[in-house]
């Protein structure tokens, strides 16, 4: 359980310039992308509390040059690496020089994590996808994922993502997911949703985000949706303006045939129900109403 004990902790690491600062910023302090271009160098490691529905974790962004690095897997190893939740590895794919001396080092990390962690999950984020041209990105993908795979009993997700579109939040709202897993709290918001959708043919996905875009739930088929979506909300968007502003945010946005429906939940994060428009679309909007309220009683 997450509020029992002492609160979970997630390491941020990877070669100095990977991107760890940044992703920490645009995700979890709702920085806009173009604004994180000149941080200082972290130094020794930076440690954040994060404030995530009922309870809390420690952020631990680690600073990246290698006598830091040398230090997390060397003297400080005990300490960095004990009682980690997740473990987050960040390379940057573009930076084709770097990679062998990130591989060294995440295969460091990965030997300290079974020492004091083994039942910890790691992300592996091939970062600055952005700078790798589309048509390259899914062999890059591969090559990095064959080249950062090890073998043993630890979970370890790779993910390819940039700042600067919906992919660092999906891999870092599943990140949250799997944090939250063990609690029945989180369980039974995602079977709620689940059984919503399962009874309802005109409902296409329900999708639950923090203030900052970040999908803590999401469930059905909504890909083709989530991009405006997400653009409005993680970006200055008039939406996200008055979301945040208003203690209560209920509206509705239509796109071709379908129908979007936010309303803002406890705690700030939002419910978004995505519906298509085949049947009564006020019927519609008072089913996906009555599941915002259920979602919110759960929470
Ligand atoms: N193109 C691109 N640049 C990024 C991305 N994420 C971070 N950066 C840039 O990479 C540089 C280093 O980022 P920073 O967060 O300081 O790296 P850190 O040392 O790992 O904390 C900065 O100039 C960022 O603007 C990304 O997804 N795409
Ligand atoms: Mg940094």
């Amino acid at each position: 359980m997450i509020s029992s004990q002492s609160p979970q902790k997630v390491l941020l690491m990877g070669l100095g310039a990977s991107g760890k600062s940044s992703i920490r910023s645009v995700v979890f302090e709702g920085k806009n992308p173009e604004d994180v271009s000149d941080y200082n160098a972290t130094i020794n490691y930076s440690r954040t509390t994060q404030n995530f529905i009922d309870s809390s974790f420690q952020l631990f962004d680690c600073g990246g040059q290698e006598n830091f690095i040398s230090a997390f897997i060397g003297d400080q190893a005990e300490f960095i690496f004990s009682n980690v939740s997740i473990f987050v590895w960040v390379v940057d794919m573009s930076d084709f020089e770097q990679v062998s001396t990130s591989k060294f080092y995440f295969n460091h990390g990965i030997e300290r994590l079974r020492e004091f962690s083994p039942d910890s999950t790691v992300f592996c984020l091939f970062h600055k996808r952005d700078l790798v041209t589309t048509d390259k990105q899914n062999e890059a993908y591969e090559m990095m994922k064959t080249y950062f795979e090890i073998e043993g009993d630890l979970d370890i997700e790779y993910r390819t993502t940039s700042i600067f579109d919906r992919s660092v939040y999906q891999a870092i709202g599943e990140m949250l997911q799997s944090l939250i897993l063990k609690s029945t709290k989180a369980l039974t918001v995602s079977d709620a949703i689940q059984e919503f959708l399962s009874t309802h043919s005109d409902v296409t996905g329900i999708i639950v985000c923090n203030e900052e875009g970040v999908p803590l739930f999401e469930q059905g088929n909504y890909s083709y949706f989530m991009l405006p979506a997400n653009l409005t909300l993680a970006n200055y968007g008039k939406l996200k303006t008055e979301y945040t502003k208003a203690k209560t945010f209920k509206t509705t946005m239509e796109v071709d045939d379908n129908i979007l429906a936010f309303q803002k939940l406890k705690k700030d994060l939002l419910f978004i129900g995505i519906a298509n428009t085949s049947g009564s679309a006020q019927f519609t909007l008072v089913k996906l109403d009555k599941m915002a309220e259920t979602v919110n009683k759960l929470l």
